[in-house]
């Protein structure tokens, strides 16, 4: 696993001091994206001037990851995190927050590389960090969000494995399964990391659920997902099933009280940031009332999530 250092500095990109989203850092998995990675690169970067784009590639047989060299090499703002083989998209982004951890990242963005997540909205998704969320999920689910292009059975999926998580681990966010989020650095410093699962929808799934157990505050930004725009889905019949068991596992590993034990943070880090988890069911009992997202909060069934324990908030 390496990391290419940005390349020289390019006289048309150079960076701007001082910019707004200096201390953001999006991360970007790919595998096979060589049709996409180019322009969602250059629109990431253009809707968030400073922040550093890291393509997280697992050797891309279509050549992605050399593409990504090239970017970086033209352009100090992109990075490459090369991993040796298609380790699934779970793994891929812990690899890539703890990269953009051990830089300094203060924000964390993840997005999808196939234009399913318009990088239109990624203003809008990290404006409430500076407002006191912890995560902010990119949401079909909420007034002003939606779905496009995608048929009958990918919305009922989507839709139905958002709610069945909803209701099985008692979580307020209604886009549960989607995968364009913003983070507070604090925030993923405190989840436990121990044995999250990689698979594609799990992994979102499974970090709110941790988020939430850790006292986060989640708002909810509408966005419109449209199908990928090239290239070649992943999604499979097994990542869908192994979200419900996992799901399941979740919920009775809760009413177990397992409590998971590692950290995200740099292991001299981890006595700082780690014993900051809630009670699921403490945190399923507050109320629902922080005032983050005023677009979000009219809807009180859709607020943010008001902190489990005062005492438990990172940061
Ligand atoms: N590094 C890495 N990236 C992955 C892996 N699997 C998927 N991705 C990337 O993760 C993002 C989401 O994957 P998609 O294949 O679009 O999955 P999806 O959005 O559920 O399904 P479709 O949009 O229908 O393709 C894309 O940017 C993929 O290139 C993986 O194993 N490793
Ligand atoms: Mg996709």
């Amino acid at each position: 696993m390496t990391v290419a250092e940005p390349g020289r500095l390019h006289a048309m990109t150079s960076p701007q001091p001082g910019t707004a989203h200096d201390d953001t850092w999006v991360v970007l998995p790919t595998y096979n994206e060589a049709e996409n990675l180019p322009g969602i690169a250059a629109a990431i970067l253009e809707r968030l001037p400073g922040a550093t784009l890291l393509v997280v590639d697992d050797a891309s047989p279509d050549g992605t990851g050399v593409l990504a060299d090239s970017l970086a090499a033209a352009d100090p703002h992109v990075r490459v995190l090369h991993r040796p083989g298609k380790q699934g998209l779970g793994r891929a982004y812990l690899d890539g927050f703890r990269v953009a951890l051990a830089a300094g990242a203060g924000r964390i963005v993840q997005m999808d590389a196939d234009w399913s997540h318009d990088p239109a909205y990624l203003p809008s998704l990290v404006e409430p960090l500076g407002r006191g969320a912890d995560l902010v999920i990119g949401s079909r689910y909420v007034p002003g969000g939606g779905v496009t292009e995608w048929g009958i059975g990918r919305r009922v999926i989507s839709r139905g494995g958002s709610t069945f998580a909803r209701l099985v681990l008692g979580l307020p966010a209604h886009d549960l399964t989607g995968g364009f989020k913003a983070w507070r650095r604090e925030m993923l410093e405190a989840i436990p990391r121990d044995g999250i699962h990689a698979g594609g929808y799990v992994f979102q799934i499974e970090m709110t659920y941790r988020a939430r157990q850790a006292g986060a505050r989640v708002v909810e930004v509408p966005i419109v997902f449209r199908d990928r725009r090239a290239g070649v889905s992943k999604m499979s019949r097994r990542i869908v099933v192994e979200a419900l068991l996992v799901v399941l596992r979740l919920r009775w590993e809760a009413l177990r009280g397992r409590r998971a034990s590692q950290s995200l943070a740099p292991a001299d880090d981890a006595a700082r940031s780690a014993p900051r988890t809630a009670p699921v069911d403490a945190a399923r009992s507050v109320p629902l009332v922080t005032p983050v997202d005023a677009a979000v909060l009219d809807r009180a069934d859709a607020a943010p999530l008001a902190r489990a324990d005062a005492g438990a908030r990172p940061g």
